[in-house]
């Protein structure tokens, strides 16, 4: 019998050696799967042939081996010289490719053209591109057609050259907002162990295009500018760089008191300046290819200029002066309200930094959240955009989900780049539109980007559920494309994800398409804003108004008092919207013309007024509540119906985590509702059903050890 077990074991060890364990499908790979496609759809290569071989191209080519030979079930190998069938990447200046006069001049820089042509007489698949990046990028896009079904041919260039992420990571491994674990930076043992993750992170952002990566947290620690940390940062730059990743660190304004020994961190004073030059010297000989530094001044505690009198400008121009030498860059944050400024804080950013327009240095730029209060589920276009013409502005964008359910909720940010970006700020007349700012061409500035705060942690799956990772995917692709297209982007990524066939595939897009709405609704609807808990920001607290700063609390924000809700910022009021261009803000004047969308956020409406749909506003209000509720329990029912064509662990995650959302929804819509009627004292609308709790109940739930808090 023991014979026969052992020998049993022997032969099942044996099968299992044979077959090697079966690949889980636990999220690491994101997108770059590589699975072998249905055999109709699996490319037939001859071989690959890489032109070249820095450790860009190096790159390129291993992923182009990793990525054709996943998804043609058999292994492609590299081969000195062209073959036929085969695919052939090669620099535009290649004798072989500038024969075929190819329109390889648009490509500028960064662009990438992949065809299919023959070369010397060869037919091949050829990627080219002016230069190493372009070639890598190509590559990738080659890849990307192939693992979406799609024809391979695609000329492209980014509109927008600065693409990156911001880390709100801190050195002691915490991330700001994280919701998907500890920080992938591993300081303790940097420099000297490279995790292989950094490699896969690089290779993960190079395949959307994201050129740039800024480490640490903008509520820096000045330590992270110390000769330790700057080696760690380097050993993390030598890994990205033949991604095409350059390196950029948040910097602590007052960095020259707490590292320098200075008595001063005033931008004007010449020793503070003679420290920064010094400190940018060290920072350049440690990481030669330094991108720069971003800046959270004067913001939510965070010292700056104005501690000395001094301007965002005079700041900023004093960090720039030490970094041109370098032709390194400041990105300025110009996200920024005083604890001192009793005015509505949608207003205080522009106020600061409209009067300095045109008074920053030429390698400064701006960068901008994409609405004027803090990322909330919808914002409107911040007013700055447009409105400082001689400045350049960078986009910042939040990928991580604070206010948008953290890790559990499905809540596709498709959609919210697209609106922001695609708003018309008519600045310049009719087609002025936020993408048109950021991708410099409204203005004519070269200098132009995108940031997107990360969602990515040390979780098996990165970015925390598979769903997350489609934000980190969708985010590089408007950064490279700001006119992109949300549905395009989701389907990209559903079938990269999921495989290519479309049936499937639109599903998974019909799920994302309405999701994020879908939280807007059951948040903070028809233009209601900030209406979450303190601190961690986990669920509702519409009823919250203990704060220090009235700014902080969420009564501020919907003004609800038993004849109305909503904030006035019409001319009666606060009159932000004379910050707009007047033909975008003449509309906002009046309730009757504001998108219902954004009503709450300009306008102090009578509960009882009567809306287009002919419900009053408390009625329209609890039924986008209800539709926000609904919404998540029919997402939950079509990815329920998915179940035989998703893989058992990705879709038993995603079920539990849609069942979790579809539970707090309800909480979110339960708690508003309940905190509503105590204010105006009205009956529940006819029909809908009433909370399931009291609101003692929704004010007693606490949360003490939220994740991505960071207090
Ligand atoms: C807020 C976050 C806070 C950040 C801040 C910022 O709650 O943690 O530090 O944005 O962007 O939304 O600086």
């Amino acid at each position: 019998m023991m014979r026969m077990l052992h020998w049993l074991m022997t032969l099942i060890l044996a099968a299992f050696a044979l077959a090697g364990p079966a690949r889980a499908e636990d999220g690491y790979d994101l997108w770059l799967r590589y699975r072998p496609l249905p055999a109709a759809q699996a490319p037939r290569v001859g071989a690959i042939t890489v032109k070249g071989d820095s450790p860009m191209l190096q790159a390129a080519a291993t992923e182009l081996q990793r990525g054709l030979s996943g998804l043609s079930g058999t292994r492609v190998a590299l081969a000195p010289t062209a073959v036929a069938g085969g695919i052939v990447v090669a620099g535009a200046r290649d004798p072989a490719v500038t024969a075929l006069k190819l329109p390889t001049a648009a490509l500028g820089e960064e662009g990438y053209l992949v065809r299919a042509v023959r070369l010397s007489g060869i037919p091949v698949t050829l990627v080219t591109a002016n230069s190493d990046r372009g070639l890598l990028y190509g590559s990738f896009a080659l890849l990307r057609r192939l693992q979406t079904g799609s024809d391979v041919a695609e000329t492209s260039a980014p509109k927008v050259r600065l693409r990156l992420l911001n880390h709100w990571d801190n050195l002691d491994g915490s991330v700001e907002r994280g919701y998907a674990g500890q920080s992938l930076w591993d300081w303790w043992m940097l420099p000297d162990f490279a995790d292989p993750r950094y490699t896969d992170y690089a290779r993960a952002n190079a395949s959307i295009g994201i050129n740039g990566t800024v480490l640490n947290n903008v509520n820096a620690s000045a330590d992270s500018l110390t000769a330790p940390y700057l080696a760690k940062a380097a050993a993390l730059a030598d890994v990205f760089r033949r991604y095409g990743i350059k390196v950029y660190l948040s910097v602590r304004f007052s960095a020259p008191v707490e590292i320098g020994g200075l008595k001063t961190a005033d931008p004007l004073d010449p020793a503070v300046a003679a420290w920064w030059r010094a400190k940018t010297d060290e920072v350049y000989a440690a990481i030669p290819d330094f991108g720069g530094f971003l800046v959270k001044a004067n913001s939510e505690g965070q010292p700056g200029p104005r501690d000395y009198q001094r301007s965002h400008a005079d700041g900023a121009n004093m960090l720039a002066a030490a970094i041109a030498p370098h032709k390194g860059l400041i990105m300025w944050r110009a996200f920024v309200y005083a604890d001192d400024n009793p005015d509505d804080r949608a207003k205080q950013a522009y106020a600061d930094f409209k009067p300095l327009d045109g008074k920053f240095a030429a390698n400064v730029i701006v960068q901008v959240k994409n609405g004027a209060i803090d990322f909330q589920p919808r914002e409107p276009f911040h007013p700055l955009f447009g409105a400082m013409p001689q400045t350049p502005l960078m986009m910042e964008f939040q990928i991580t989900k604070e206010y948008l359910g953290m890790a559990t909720h499905l809540a596709w940010l498709g959609p919210m780049f697209e609106e922001t970006l695609r708003s018309d700020t008519l600045q310049k007349g009719k087609g002025s539109t936020v993408a048109r700012v950021v991708d410099g061409s409204l203005h004519g500035h070269a200098l132009t980007g995108m940031a997107g705060v990360a969602n990515v942690g040390r979780d098996r799956d990165w970015a925390g559920s598979t769903f997350n990772q489609a934000n980190w995917f969708a985010f590089g692709r408007f950064a490279w494309n700001p006119a992109a297209d949300s549905d395009t982007v989701a389907g990209e990524w559903a079938a990269m994800t999921f495989g290519p066939d479309p049936a499937l595939v639109d599903k998974i897009v019909g799920i994302m398409a309405g999701s994020r709405e879908a939280v807007v609704d059951y948040t903070s609807p028809l233009g209601l804003t900030h209406q979450m808990a303190t601190g961690h920001h986990y669920g509702p607290g519409p009823w919250v108004s203990d704060l220090k700063r009235p700014e902080w609390n969420p009564v501020y924000y919907a003004r609800a008092d038993r004849q109305g809700i909503g904030f006035d910022r019409t001319a009666s009021g606060s009159n932000a919207i004379a910050q707009y261009a007047p033909a975008f803000a003449r509309p906002l004047a009046d309730p009757a013309t504001t998108p219902a969308r954004d009503l709450l956020w300009f306008h102090h409406v009578p509960w009882t007024h009567r809306m287009a749909s002919g419900r009053t506003l408390w009625e329209e209000l609890v039924t986008r509540y209800n539709a926000g509720v609904t919404t998540v329990a029919a997402m939950r029912r079509d990815w329920a119906a998915l179940q035989p064509q998703i893989d058992a662990d990705r879709f038993a995650k995603t079920a539990t985590f849609l069942a979790v959302q579809e539970r707090e929804a309800r909480w979110w819509r339960d708690a508003s509702i309940a905190y509503w009627m105590s204010v105006n004292g009205l009956p529940l609308p006819a029909g809908a059903a009433p909370p399931a709790h009291d609101l003692a109940w929704y004010k007693a739930q606490s949360y003490p050890r939220a994740p991505g808090h960071p207090g």
